[in-house]
């Protein structure tokens, strides 16, 4: 009993180290390096029904245009519409080892994706159109007239490398129909989709450090072979 409760916590003590090294070296994930940059302040919560652009804009002063002001007009009957069309640029130091995966989390108010079709025209990432891949969130958990909602976009792994020199543009278009007035209404849609930004926040994070996988590789291959000469001293006895 004496030598099995020995082995046990020689088992226990080489897992330790060997999950120690691997949480060290951030493999795990429980700890993974990389960016968070954002812009603008989150002012509103998910959900929230904001009662007009100007009670929206009160809450957005002082932070930097796009996230400032509501742009663009629904074009209400009988005034000139426009639809919301804008850029942002995020600028961060880029992970030198590359990227493993990023994200970007949008909070919109008053998008209208509750009106028929889709409301978001174009959006791209340094050019890369990305617009299916925010289309179809916000289509299938938009909101009516005065609605904010919080998107979060996982970015296609083809646009990561638009993110390795630290500056990232994206540039996002709505279009009609827009609502105006009566929330969700087909009969009530105007020509154009106007659009209040809140913030952004482009999440990214580090590909594993170059010697992470071979740190990793040579603390289970020891394991391996402590629990084979383990066996083996078993099969002996
Ligand atoms: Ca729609
Ligand atoms: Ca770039
Ligand atoms: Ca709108
Ligand atoms: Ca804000």
């Amino acid at each position: 009993m004496g030598a099995s409760l020995f082995s046990t916590r020689c088992r226990n003590a080489v897992l330790g180290a060997a999950f120690g090294l691997m949480s060290a070296a951030g493999v795990t994930g429980a700890a993974q390096a990389g960016v968070i940059v954002t812009l603008g302040e989150q002012d509103f919560e998910d959900g929230e029904l904001v009662v007009g652009s100007a009670t929206y804009n009160i809450r957005q002063i002082g932070e930097p245009a796009p996230f400032d002001i509501h742009r663009g007009n629904d074009g209400a009957p009988g005034n000139v519409g426009q639809d919301f069309s804008e850029s942002f640029t995020f600028n961060f130091i880029a992970p030198s080892n590359g990227i493993k995966s990023a994200r970007l989390t949008l909070g919109m108010y008053d998008h209208d994706s509750a009106a028929p079709g889709n409301q978001v025209d174009s959006f791209s990432l340094d050019g890369l159109d990305i617009t299916s891949v925010l289309s179809s969130e916000v289509e299938s958990r938009g909101g009516t007239q005065n609605e904010y909602n919080i998107y979060e976009i996982l970015l296609p792994s083809s646009t990561l490398s638009a993110l390795l020199d630290g500056v990232a543009t994206f540039a996002l278009t709505m279009q009609g129909p827009g609502l105006f007035g009566l929330a969700g209404t087909t009969a009530d849609t105007t020509a154009f989709d106007s659009l209040g930004l809140d913030f952004a926040t482009l999440s990214i994070t580090d590909a594993p450090e170059p010697g992470t996988t071979a740190l990793m590789a040579s603390a289970l291959l020891g394991l391996l072979g402590f629990r084979g000469r383990r066996r083996k001293g078993r099969t002996a006895a």
